[in-house]
């Protein structure tokens, strides 16, 4: 298409569209489009609601929150708003903290301010010297750039904005993204193009993109990010990177995003002579024993170093003896000997330690599935203060649906860290559309009965349950190069659904599919409902077409795409499909019931004993916990064999009805916009297809009906 005709094209697009979506929208704009509102009369009561803006004080968050409120009320009002230093007029906002606005003093909120802690804020609508107004209170400048989001969230989804009264804190102290993106600019179970962070051209060149990145991780108060894989290159911690990490920690301190690392535990080592090595180090020592002396000195020395270059840096995020990657084990410790050197480092500077819990030495136990918890729960009350443990949501990896891992609620003095993941590794990386907080709320809500009913994954990790001393959630991120930032449109909306979930796990998963929708695609009612039920059945829909049932980790080798339960390699067995699924002629899953590897045993009553008795066990988990006769009668009257089929087969339906549905948006979204989802759930729809496909040719090869 020539320009001119692109042009027309778009003003035609535009006008049709009643000015609520630009055209050619690339997806770069994220959830802060800020475009126009449509409806003439809520346009009106907004311009009257906000027509000036009084940001008392000067600081580079300051600053940043006036910048906002323009952008997005010029935007969104069509206006060109300005800013006073008196309240003189109706529909003035006010944003301030009591140390730096006199007239947020005035308003005597103190006792209201003083249950927010450094976060929090409050959005009110007040009378202030006689005019209308609303108001952005906070203790801290953070606080009042995340009520500036908040409303300006709330003007862009349409939300009644008299009479506001909103007081909001985060429930996580720690919000993080974990980003597995390695020093050569290619990112592990990255789907979205390259690293955002382009190391060689750092620190003399800044990335317009590291602002687009803070501000938007900022806007859904996401507060800390690791920038490397915890498949960590040690030279992340040579002076010349720290010098690039100072460059980067400066553009995200006044967006409130504290800069975090992965480390190798054997940094301190000499570098290994072998290229590839997970060993080596960039020290000159001969040991990374986490008890010897100097060892200890080597970290205190490094994070003395750090600190120097970035005083508020945030912490370790270490993956030790997991995968190859070297741990204490190496020296016969154990992980919170490791953890505890590093955090005892740390500490004077007030940095912390995430220490993963992914780990699964076969010599702990033939099931992967145990092997974490049998580690880890010995070792409660044996870390520092400053030491989480983080562990991902099932005691796998990242499977379409596992059960909840069973540590959550076993280390009552150890604060646990929540890891999931935002990249869709196991979930048709970024060419399926996979809306994940149903996922991410059916772990938070899980009540693990730790201490009774109402034990909860949420309760767990916002420290209610066991009184942690600190608590924290990380993503592992989608991000990458790509314009629209991670790769499938839809993918957005799972790293927003992250944020959101990270500042208030109470939110449901609609609620926040609905925000998403309106920010991103269309505030029309009706379409947006579509979009809705498009996502909300979108993760049951995969996980019907990929490993239904309870069945898991069947996909592709090492690419964990498409389908391959046929793969079997001996010795690493817990890699591969077949150790998975174990199908024969007699049935298909594996016990991990009382009669097999009694993995249920590390769940408390009565959660063990359902998993644990094939006739109380949820379906959905069905071949995770049990091995099944083919002819086994499910709740549906069907047989087993019957009902995996009809998952296959419901699977590949849903993603046909997301087409038919998407089709019926055509002028109703942007349409680059469209045409890119179109692609996209085609390439759905056919590997849908093959999973059924492969599957059920392999499993026909034992099931018996
Ligand atoms: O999910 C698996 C991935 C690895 C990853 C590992 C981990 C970063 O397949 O790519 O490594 O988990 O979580 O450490």
């Amino acid at each position: 298409m020539n320009s001119t005709s692109h042009i027309l094209l778009c003003i035609a697009s535009v006008f049709l569209l009643t000015g609520s979506v630009a055209c050619a929208d690339d997806g770069s704009g994220l959830w802060l489009k800020y475009h126009r509102i449509a409806d003439e009369a809520r346009l009106r009561t907004c311009r009257q609601s906000f027509s000036t803006a009084v940001v008392q004080g000067d600081s580079a968050t300051l600053r940043i929150v006036r910048e906002e409120i323009k952008r997005g009320l010029d935007g969104l009002l069509d206006a060109n708003l300005s800013f006073g230093e008196a309240i003189r007029q109706d529909g003035t906002i006010i944003v301030g903290t009591v140390q730096t606005s006199a007239p947020i003093r005035s308003l005597g909120w103190d006792t209201d301010l003083e249950k927010l802690g450094p976060e929090g804020f409050l959005i009110r609508s007040s009378q202030v010297n006689g005019h209308r107004a609303t108001v952005i209170a906070a203790n801290e400048e953070i606080g009042l750039l995340y009520g500036t989001f908040d409303l300006l969230r709330r003007v862009q989804t349409q939300a009644a904005l008299d009479k506001l009264n909103v007081t909001s804190h985060p429930r996580i102290q720690y919000r993080l993204l974990n980003h597995w993106d390695n020093m050569d600019g290619s990112i592990e179970r990255g789907y979205a193009g390259r690293s955002l962070w382009q190391w060689d051209a750092l620190p003399a060149r800044i990335d317009p993109r590291y602002r687009d990145y803070a501000r938007a991780n900022a806007s859904l108060g996401i507060n800390g990010t690791v920038v490397n894989s915890v498949n960590a290159n040690p030279i992340i911690l040579q002076p010349a990177y720290l010098e690039k990490l100072r460059a980067l920690a400066e553009v995200f301190r006044p967006y409130g995003l504290k800069l975090f690392l992965s480390i190798r535990f054997s940094s301190p080592l000499r570098p290994a002579r072998q290229a590839g090595s997970r060993r080596g180090g960039i020290g000159n020592l001969e040991t990374a024993d986490p008890l010897d002396p100097e060892v200890r000195q080597w970290w205190k020395d490094k994070a003395k170093e750090i600190y120097e270059v970035i005083p508020d840096f945030g912490g370790f995020l270490v993956k030790a003896n997991s995968e190859g990657m070297p741990g204490p084990q190496d020296y016969g410790r154990h992980h919170a000997d490791g953890a505890n050197v590093l955090a005892e480092a740390l500490a004077p500077y007030g940095g912390i330690v995430m220490w993963r819990a992914f780990v699964y030495d076969a010599k702990t136990d033939p099931d992967r599935a145990k092997r974490a918890y049998k580690e880890f729960v010995p070792l409660d009350g044996v870390f520092a203060p400053n030491v989480f443990v983080q562990a991902k949501n099932g005691p796998i990896d990242f499977q379409p649906r596992e059960p909840v891992h069973p540590l959550f609620g076993a280390m009552p003095k150890t604060p646990l860290m929540l890891e999931l993941q935002i990249t869709q590794e196991y979930l048709g990386h970024s060419k399926h559309l996979v809306y994940l907080a149903p996922m991410w709320k059916e772990y938070l809500d899980f009540d693990t009965h730790a201490e009774g009913p109402g034990s909860s994954v949420a309760k767990v990790t916002d420290g209610s349950l066991h009184d942690y001393a600190m608590t924290g959630i990380a993503g592992v991120a989608n991000t990458g190069s790509d314009a629209n930032w991670c790769g499938h449109l839809f993918a957005q909306a799972n790293w927003y659904a992250f944020g959101r979930l990270a500042w208030d796990h109470q939110l449901s998963a609609e609620t926040i599919a609905d925000e998403w929708i309106r920010m991103t695609l269309s505030r029309d009612e009706q379409a947006g409902q579509t979009v809705r039920l498009m996502m909300m059945g979108s993760w049951e829909a995969c996980i019907s077409y990929m490993t239904p049932l309870g069945l898991h980790h069947i996909m592709q080798a090492g690419f964990h795409y498409g389908p391959q339960p046929s793969y079997a390699r001996a010795p690493r067995e817990d890699w591969t499909s077949v150790y998975y699924h174990r199908a024969d002629s007699n049935g298909v899953g594996f016990d991990r019931s009382s009669t097999g590897s009694n993995a249920t045993s590390q769940y408390f009553s009565p959660v063990r004993e359902r998993f644990d008795d094939v006739a109380t066990c949820p379906e959905k988990y069905l071949l995770w916990f049990h091995h099944v006769p083919w002819d086994h009668k499910m709740a549906s009257g069907r047989t087993l064999w019957q009902e995996i089929r009809r998952h296959y087969d419901a699977g590949i339906e849903y993603v046909k009805q997301m087409q038919e549905t998407w089709e019926t948006l055509k002028g109703r979204v942007d349409p680059e916009i469209f045409s890119h989802v179109q692609t996209k759930l085609e390439t759905q729809l056919q590997d849908a297809t093959l999973w059924r496909d492969t599957c059920l040719a392999y499993f026909q090869t034992f099931a018996q009906e």
